[in-house]
């Protein structure tokens, strides 16, 4: 499956480094909303879900933890590790978060605003809704 890393500028100097996310320029879309987890237990796996329309790109700015996305056909793994790459999420893609290092803040920025009714949280559904869009096309 295609995963879609960006690679953004870090703005280093000897006070350290600065990295700019502008919608619309650097972001490829416009952010309606910036979440972030932080403090995730050693042993946790989140996510479990996948969205009908929803983009977003995901950042570790600190620590790192795994990314694990499911297109209904096939899975990748992707960790993140580096506070000047973004994992590019798009609809349609189950994903789940796991091995977060203690220090780990994982930073979403994401197309709309929170929509629960946006989410797929049974996974058989999501198999059913990939596969029902895939006969569409
Ligand atoms: C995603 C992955 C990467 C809100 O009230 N507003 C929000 O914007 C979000 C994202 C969550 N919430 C509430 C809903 C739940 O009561 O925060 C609680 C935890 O959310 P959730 O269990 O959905 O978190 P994760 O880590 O399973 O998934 C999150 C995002 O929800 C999801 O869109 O793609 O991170």
């Amino acid at each position: 499956m295609n995963i879609t890393m960006m690679q953004f500028q870090k703005h280093g100097d000897d006070r350290g480094a600065l990295v700019s996310l502008e919608e619309n320029k650097n972001i490829p879309f416009e952010v309606k909303r910036v979440y972030y987890m932080y403090d995730t237990k050693p042993d946790v796996r989140r996510g479990f879900h996948a969205h009908k329309k929803l983009k977003q790109i995901l950042f570790c700015p600190c620590g790192a933890c795994t990314i694990m996305l499911d297109d209904g056909v096939e899975k990748a793994y992707v960790r993140l590790d580096d506070p000047t790459e973004g994992l590019v999420v798009e609809a349609n893609i189950w994903r789940e978060m796991y091995d977060f290092t203690p220090n780990a803040v994982l930073m979403v920025l994401a197309s709309d605003y929170y929509d629960e009714n946006d989410y797929i949280r049974d996974y058989d559904l999501f198999l059913q809704h990939v596969r029902s869009k895939g006969r569409m096309q």
